[in-house]
C-alpha cells in the first residue's frame, strides 16, 4: 500500500489581481501559490509517500528567474527529505513555437534522484518513500504535432499509448488534458492548435491503472471513482469563485484505489462578486451598496462590485465612501451600469482598470445579446494577441492597464 497526494495548476507567476509584496519582493499571487505549495509539501512529507503535480506549474513558458528559483528550491527540498515528487508540464509551461524549450532544464535540479519531471509520454518506475515501487505513465500537454506519432487524433493517440503498455504492479496515469464531457470554463482556449481532448471511456476501458490524476481543468472534478481533477491550487479568475480549492489524498493497494479524500485548504484568497440592481425608487443608493459590501465580508478577498442604477441615482453615489468599505479587500474592481428609463438599454462605465479579458467580456455585454456568440471568439483572439505580445505576464498586464 502507498499513499499519494495530488495537486495541479499552480500557475506560479500569475499576477492578475495581485500586487508586489514589498517584504518578499514577489507578487502576492505567486507568494500565495508558494505558501500553499509549502503547505502541501509538508502534508505529503508527514502523511504520504509521493507527491504528484499534474501540470501548469508556471503561468508562462518564460517564468522570471525569481519564480523559477522558488519552485526549484522546493524540488531540492523534497529531494533532501526523501519525498519523491512527480510532475508533468502543462500547456502554460510549453512554448507554442517550435524549437524552444520548457523551463524545466536545470541539470542541478532535474538530475536529483527524487525529482521526476516527465516531459514526454512514457513510463517511469519510482520507489516511493515507504519502499513500494510504482509505475507512472505521463501524458504531459501535447500539441497536435506531438500526438501525431501515436494516432490520428488526441483520443486515438492516448488509446494507443495505453493499449501498448504492458506493466504489472501499482500503476498510475498523470495527465494534463481535457476529458471530454468535463466542462472547461476556466482554461484559456488554445487558438493555435487543437485542444488535447480524450473521452473518459479511453481511461475507463483500461484496468491497468489504479488511478488517473488529471490537470488542466481548474475545478475539482471527479470523472469516475479513480479518475479526477484535483483542481487548481487557488482561484485564478472570477470563473473559479464558487470552487473549493485543496488537494487530493489517496491510497492504492495492489493496484486498486482503496482511499480517496479531497482536503480543502483553510486559507486561500476567495474571489467574490457583488452584483446589485438598485431599485429605481431608492433614494440612498450608496447605502444599499455599502450594506451589500458589509454582508459580503470582503476582508482579504478579491472583489468585483457591479451595480446598476438610474442617471438620477448616480448623482447620489458617494464613490469614496464605497471605496472606503472595500479597503479591507486585497483587490477590487468597480463597474456600474446606467439604467436608461426610456429604453431597456444599459450603458456601462468602468471605474477602475480591469484586465484585458474582463474588458472584452464587458464590451460584449454592452453590445448586447446578438453579440453573445462572438464573445468566446473575441476572448480567444484577445488571448492570442496577449500571447503574441510575448513579454512576461507581469509586464503585459501593466502595459495594458497603463
Ligand atoms: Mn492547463
Amino acid at each position: 500500500m502507498f499513499r499519494g497526494i495530488h495537486i495541479s495548476d499552480i500557475h506560479l507567476g500569475l499576477t492578475t489581481y495581485g500586487s508586489m509584496n514589498e517584504k518578499h519582493r514577489i507578487n502576492t499571487r505567486s507568494l500565495e501559490g508558494l505558501e500553499l505549495l509549502d503547505f502541501v509539501i509538508n502534508e505529503a512529507n508527514n502523511n504520504a509517500d509521493v507527491l504528484f503535480i499534474s501540470g501548469d506549474i508556471y503561468e508562462t513558458p518564460n517564468p522570471t528567474n525569481r519564480i523559477r528559483a522558488e519552485f526549484e528550491k522546493r524540488l531540492v527540498y523534497c529531494n533532501k527529505i526523501g519525498l519523491p515528487i512527480v510532475f508533468i508540464p502543462g500547456n502554460h509551461c510549453i512554448p507554442k513555437s517550435d524549437g524552444s524549450s520548457h523551463p524545466f532544464v536545470s541539470d542541478r535540479v532535474y538530475s536529483l534522484p527524487n525529482i521526476f519531471m516527465m516531459d514526454d509520454v512514457g513510463i517511469q518506475t519510482i520507489t516511493v518513500k515507504n519502499g513500494e515501487i510504482i509505475n507512472v505513465l505521463a501524458l504531459p500537454h501535447m500539441y497536435s504535432k506531438d500526438w501525431g506519432k501515436y494516432g490520428s487524433n488526441s483520443s486515438k493517440a492516448v488509446s494507443n499509448i495505453i493499449k501498448k503498455i504492458e506493466i504489472e504492479g501499482n500503476n498510475i496515469i498523470i495527465g494534463h488534458l481535457t476529458v471530454s464531457g468535463a466542462i472547461n470554463n476556466y482554461e484559456k482556449t488554445d487558438v493555435f492548435s487543437e485542444e488535447f481532448t480524450v473521452p473518459k471511456e479511453v481511461f475507463q476501458s483500461s484496468n491497468k491503472f489504479a488511478v488517473v490524476l488529471l490537470g488542466h481543468i481548474h475545478q475539482h472534478l471527479k470523472i469516475d471513482e479513480n479518475i479526477w481533477y484535483s483542481g487548481s491550487l487557488f482561484p485564478n479568475t472570477f470563473g473559479e469563485e464558487a470552487d473549493r480549492k485543496g488537494y487530493v489524498y489517496f491510497e492504492v493497494d495492489n493496484n486498486k484505489l482503496t482511499n480517496y479524500e479531497f482536503k480543502e485548504f483553510k486559507n486561500y484568497t476567495r474571489f467574490k462578486t457583488i452584483s446589485i440592481i438598485i431599485d429605481k425608487e431608492d433614494k440612498n443608493p450608496t447605502d444599499v451598496i455599502v450594506k451589500s459590501i458589509i454582508n459580503t465580508k470582503v476582508k482579504d478577498c478579491i472583489i468585483r462590485l457591479d451595480y446598476s442604477l438610474t442617471e438620477e441615482q448616480l448623482l447620489h453615489i458617494d464613490i469614496n465612501k464605497i471605496k472606503g468599505y472595500l479597503e479591507e479587500s486585497k483587490y477590487f474592481d468597480i463597474t456600474r451600469h446606467i439604467i436608461d428609463d426610456t429604453s431597456n438599454n444599459t450603458t456601462k462605465t468602468i471605474e477602475k482598470s480591469i484586465n484585458p479579458i474582463d474588458a472584452v467580456s464587458e464590451y460584449c455585454y454592452i453590445k448586447g445579446s446578438k453579440f453573445k456568440e462572438n464573445n468566446v471568439k473575441l476572448i480567444e483572439i484577445t488571448n492570442k494577441l496577449l500571447d503574441l505580445v510575448n513579454i512576461d505576464n507581469e509586464n503585459k498586464i501593466q502595459a495594458i492597464s497603463e
